[in-house]
């Protein structure tokens, strides 16, 4: 049993993950993570990824030990705050991983089938003056991953059957039956694809930048369901403005909800918003996850889904 009253919800949830909440239990409502304090003696806090929790919020919040992030990413936690005050923390990995990599397949093949533009020529009637212009195929091109973690290896491992290639990068090689590469730069060069599903945070901020755009090429396309951070988006704007990419499939960007409007003028880019695990299914899911690790905090059981701070 969760108590009443003693977790403080901080942002906002839309219905179908609400209902969820107010089903299991009486939270304290916080809607703007920068408003006043409702009750300063919670005990934990439940949240989302696109909801920034400092170290000066908390110092606000004396009893908080736990923090449960209704997302896979937390680079919304100050995790050294947490690690020096001993509180614990969870998120929400797994539940969303299919959700994650059907939508990545779909921008895939929006991207490099043209989708969007070819409903477009259709409805307004283009179809009698000419024909559509041929897009590229899939099979037989190689698709390098940046991050192999849960969602990176669902996903290779969703578009082998596509007979596409696939190489990754990052921390560390995984020995898995796909070529590690090392070299981020080496792995642009030699993909057809990049797709970023890496996590957020100081350790990738800004790593796809203009030496990895230009060694990715102009008849590359890059995809990132990551976080905005990861891309430097100035160089993407001037790599897609200046053909040095092929195209791009965006569903996070830096400033979201209003991504940098330079992105909304370009003719080869595909933009969706946030909507990775936006699924109904999904997102209760997650929720009941988030959930879950409360209650086994407030139950004196280890977490289902801890971050290792
Ligand atoms: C979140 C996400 O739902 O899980 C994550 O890390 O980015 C999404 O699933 C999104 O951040 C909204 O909070």
């Amino acid at each position: 049993m969760i108590p009443v009253n003693s977790v403080l919800q901080v942002g906002f949830f839309p219905e179908i993950m609400q209902d969820e909440v107010l089903r299991r239990l009486t939270p304290v409502m916080m809607p703007d993570p920068q408003g006043l304090i409702p009750q300063q003696d919670v005990q934990a806090i439940l949240t989302r990824p696109s909801y920034p929790i400092t170290p000066a919020l908390l110092d606000q919040l004396p009893r908080v030990e736990m923090i449960a992030c209704c997302g896979v990413g937390y680079d919304n936690l100050p995790l050294d705050y947490l690690r020096q005050k001993g509180i614990m923390a969870s998120n929400t990995p797994g539940v969303l991983n299919d959700a994650v990599c059907e939508l990545t397949i779909g921008m895939l093949f929006a991207l490099l089938r043209q989708i969007p533009k070819a409903h477009e020529f259709v409805i307004h009637k283009n179809w009698s003056k000419g024909a559509f212009p041929f897009t590229t195929s899939l099979a037989g091109k190689t698709i390098g991953i940046v991050g192999m973690g849960r969602i990176g290896q669902e996903l290779a491992a969703r578009l082998v059957p596509f007979k596409v290639k696939i190489a990754y990068h990052g921390p560390h090689d995984k020995h898995l039956s796909y070529p590690y590469i090392s070299s981020l730069i080496e792995l642009a060069r030699m993909s057809d694809i990049l797709i970023l599903c890496c996590p957020g945070g100081k350790e990738t901020e800004r790593m796809i930048h203009r030496e990895v755009l230009e060694a990715l090429g102009p008849s590359s396309y890059l995809i990132n369901v990551a976080r905005g951070t990861v891309i430097n988006e100035s160089d993407l704007l001037d790599a897609l403005h200046g053909g040095k990419i092929a195209g791009a499939a965006l569903d996070v960007f830096e400033n979201e909800p209003n991504p940098d409007p330079r992105f909304l003028e370009l003719p080869n880019v595909l933009l969706t918003p946030h909507i990775g695990s936006a699924t109904q299914e999904t997102r209760q899911a997650m929720t009941n996850l988030a959930i879950d690790n409360l209650d086994a905090f407030f139950n004196q059981r280890p977490l289902p889904t801890p971050i290792v701070l």
